[in-house]
């Protein structure tokens, strides 16, 4: 093992590995170790385009040996939340999360138990499914449905296409001659590793770049050509407005939209007004967004006239009250231009995916669990436009589990929640609604975390369960800027005793009795059997540079083949066509969930009463120095960048706020105080909290670490999006607050 070898040497040794640390990115590590230990961490040297990791894998380092990494396991002996505890050994720990399944299995049935678990690493076998596995093999858990990242990108674009697959390769943005990123950061956040490289390499190329986004963003600041800010979460509006420029003027492709979509004829009529009599003109949307209605009307001419053009849909914009109808609208621009199916184009779709979604980059299943009985004895999910498949099944929204917990089958949840189980999850920090969410935890029975750090969630557990980081084991990923699969290398032995996540479920299967986990396979051997349907050609020499391009013959487009031949490749709709009108919406029969996109004003945006009262529109971008709220504790990271609320300049003066005043930022929901960072670099009217910043109340409960999450609002859009966009707050300075 690299390992042991380099501990035997006594010099540097350089091993290649890859990190996917929940952005999604997925880079080349080269790792220098000396007497097992990392010394450095440099990245991809080798030929263009390059795989080069960021700042934060570069301080990996930082992470792995830092001196609050948990070590041991830890077992509650104060109050729940109060932080205290006690080193046990791993059997103490291990007998103690075995007899609790146990109980709760015996006392209430498997339904009480709850596993919950997101990103950590974005990663094949080291996941929360390593749980997962064992529970399902006990007769399951209740599961949570929804993904923070993209739900309403999800449900959009299952509704229009009947597919996620919606992504072209990074490298067809060369044969684009105008780019919208349309919430779209990837100089910040990551989208792939290298997705700036091609848009930087487009514009060289002659592409016109256009940045739609309340902040000037790093994208909007190095790649782009013009910034149009934007209200949060009126993005459905300015949408719809385009495609009214588009009808009106007769731009559209109509023998395109003739041949391959669905009820254009009805959207006409809504963009036209003919049922409700408001035509949805530029000036309409001018009023919603506060985008000029000239600027809307030219950015719809010229992407008309454009093509192949892409307009880049990202999934923050869906991140809001509405979010589904964001998507949905930005669907139809492509659909009614004919930029589907084409280089240069893009469908729209929801443009995050972390792993696979190309199908020349299919893997093995791996550890797989097999069904959930608990979640397999209950009907379908109302409104569930996929159940199975990428999505976690499941009967529980995630932003729900609070009320789970805290009503269960009396408040009409599917269970009564005792135990929650929760993997690669800083849980309490970083689902809305902080409060809520502190009370559930309080009244659970018993909370177990795996963990690498103290973070808030881990505060709340009952047990403590210390997991290693992805450079102390093994695992695999994938790669989709550049498409490639790589080996997470284990390139030192585990850090203290903390343990990978898949050793952790072995080990509990043994003291629950549970024979068979892991059918007794090394990580290493796991990780050969995900590649073998791979086309990666030889393990041998994958393991060895730990990185596998996919070799392309030409950029990948998305519905090549329903474009080329659609009577053999009809889309996945129940119409085979792109759905504009989309016929299964239309019979779930919910004016809040339209068949045509529509922009719904019912919700709590800069047009609602509610804003009187709080008149900022608040964002939570991702945040440069973090994945969500990982390596906050990161030194060089914390030199980089200090968690505040950024703010335009007028919207300070107006409140009598400096740059690095601390402030109150509050709602109904919550408050916290931060300090703020007066800039232009946000149109007015807007704030932005980066997510991720660690949960931290003083004695009297006001948040003082900047997490977001404390003002952000628990109701999921209708499609059942996380709305962290879009959220009506006041900000103040913190001497002018009441009683304090
Ligand atoms: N460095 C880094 N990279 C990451 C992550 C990270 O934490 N750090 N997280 C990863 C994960 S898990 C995910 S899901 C993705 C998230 O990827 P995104 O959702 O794309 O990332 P964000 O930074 O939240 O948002 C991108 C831009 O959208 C803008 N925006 C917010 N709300 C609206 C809106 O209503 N309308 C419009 N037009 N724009 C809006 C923000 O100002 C921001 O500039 O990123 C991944 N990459
Ligand atoms: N307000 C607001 N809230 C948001 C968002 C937003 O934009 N705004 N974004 C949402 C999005 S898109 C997402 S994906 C979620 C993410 O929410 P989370 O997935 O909860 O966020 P992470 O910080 O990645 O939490 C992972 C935790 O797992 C721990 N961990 C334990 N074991 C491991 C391991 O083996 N490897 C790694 N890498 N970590 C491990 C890490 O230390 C960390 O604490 O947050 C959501 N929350
Ligand atoms: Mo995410």
């Amino acid at each position: 093992m690299a390992a042991k070898s380099a501990q035997a040497q006594d010099e540097v040794k350089i091993v290649n590995t890859a990190c996917n640390s929940h952005c999604g990115g997925s880079c080349i590590l080269r790792v220098h170790i000396k007497n097992g230990t990392i010394t450095h961490i440099e990245t991809d040297n080798g030929e263009e385009p390059q795989y080069r990791a960021c700042l934060r894998c570069r301080a990996y380092r930082q992470r792995v040996y830092h001196p609050e990494r948990l070590l041991y396991p830890l077992k509650r002996v104060g109050e729940r939340g109060e932080g205290k505890f006690q080193r046990v050994s791993w059997d103490e720990a291990l007998d103690k999360v075995a007899s609790e399944i146990k109980r709760v299995r015996r006392s209430y049935g498997p339904q009480a138990l709850m596993l919950y678990g997101l990103g950590g690493d974005v990663s094949w076998l080291q996941g929360w499914r390593s749980v997962d596995v064992l529970l399902c093999m006990m007769g399951g858990y209740s599961p949570a449905w929804g993904v923070p990242s993209f739900e309403a990108g999800n449900f959009a674009t299952m509704a229009t296409f009947g597919s996620f697959n919606t992504r072209h390769t990074r490298d067809d943005l060369l044969n684009s001659k105008l780019i919208i990123m349309w919430g779209w950061d990837p100089a910040n956040s990551i989208q792939d590793t290298n997705t700036s490289w091609f848009v930087a390499r487009a514009r060289e190329k002659g592409a016109r770049v256009v940045v739609v986004d309340p902040r000037h963003t790093e994208s909007a600041a190095t790649l782009g050509d013009q910034w149009v800010p934007i209200l949060p979460g009126t993005d459905a509006a300015a949408l719809i407005a385009m495609a009214y420029v588009i009808v009106t003027e007769k731009l559209q492709d109509q023998s395109f939209i003739d041949k391959y979509t669905s009820g254009f004829g009805r959207y006409r009529d809504y963009l036209l007004g003919k049922e409700d009599g408001v035509a949805k003109t530029p000036q309409w949307a001018e009023k919603i967004t506060g985008v000029p209605a000239q600027t809307i009307a030219d950015l719809a001419r010229e992407y008309a006239r454009s093509k192949p053009a892409a307009l880049i849909g990202g999934i923050s914009p869906g991140r809001t009250a509405i979010g589904e109808q964001y998507h949905r609208a930005a669907m139809v621009l492509p659909a009614i231009t004919g930029n589907i199916g084409i280089h240069g184009g893009d469908p729209g779709g929801r443009n995050w995916t972390g792993l696979l979604s190309f199908p020349f980059l299919k893997l093995g299943r791996g550890m797989y669990s097999g069904p959930n009985k608990v979640e397999e004895a209950l009907a379908p999910r109302k409104y569930a436009l996929v159940t199975k498949g990428f999505h976690v099944a499941g009967h529980i929204h995630f932003n729900k589990i609070p009320y789970a917990i805290l009503e269960g089958k009396a408040g009409g949840y599917d269970a009564d929640i005792k135990l929650l189980y929760t993997i690669n999850t800083n849980y309490l920090n970083q689902h809305p609604n902080i409060n809520m969410i502190v009370k559930a935890l309080k009244k659970l029975e018993f909370f177990v975390v795996h963990e690498q750090f103290m973070t808030a969630t881990a505060k709340f557990a009952d047990v403590i369960l210390p997991s290693n980081t992805f450079l102390e084991r093994n695992d695999i990923t994938t790669g989709e800027g550049v498409p490639h699969i790589s080996f997470m290398k284990q390139v030192i032995d585990s850090v203290g005793e903390s343990k990978s996540h898949v050793e952790i479920a072995a080990a509990l299967a043994n003291k629950l009795g549970v024979e068979g986990y892991g059918e007794n396979r090394t990580q290493e051997e796991w990780c050969r059997e995900i590649v073998k349907p791979s086309i990666v050609p030889d393990f041998e020499k994958f393991k060895e540079k730990a990185f596998y391009r996919v070799p392309l013959p030409e950029p990948y487009v998305a519905f090549r083949e329903e474009i080329k031949d659609p009577e053999k490749h009809p889309f996945r709709t129940p119409s085979g066509k792109i759905e504009i009108y989309s016929q299964r919406l239309a019979e779930f029969n919910n004016p809040r969930m339209p068949a045509l996109p529509m922009y719904l004003d019912d919700w709590d945006g800069p047009q609602s009463a509610k804003a009187k009262k709080y008149p900022l529109s608040m964002v939570s971008s991702h945040c440069k120095t973090r994945a969500l709220s990982q390596n906050d504790l990161v030194p060089w990271m914390r030199e980089l960048y200090r968690q505040s609320v950024a703010m335009n300049s007028a919207d300070a003066a107006a409140r009598g706020i400096k740059n690095g005043d601390l402030v109150r930022v509050f709602n109904d929901i919550g408050e916290m105080a931060i300090p703020a960072r007066v800039t232009e670099r946000i149109m007015p009217g807007v704030v932005d909290i980066p997510q991720g910043g660690w949960y931290q109340p003083d004695e009297k409960g006001v948040d003082r670490g900047g997490c977001v999450n404390t003002v952000t609002p628990d109701e999921p859009s209708p499609g059942g999006a996380l709305a962290s966009n879009g959220v009506l707050v006041q900000v103040e300075k913190w001497e002018a607050s009441s009683g304090r």
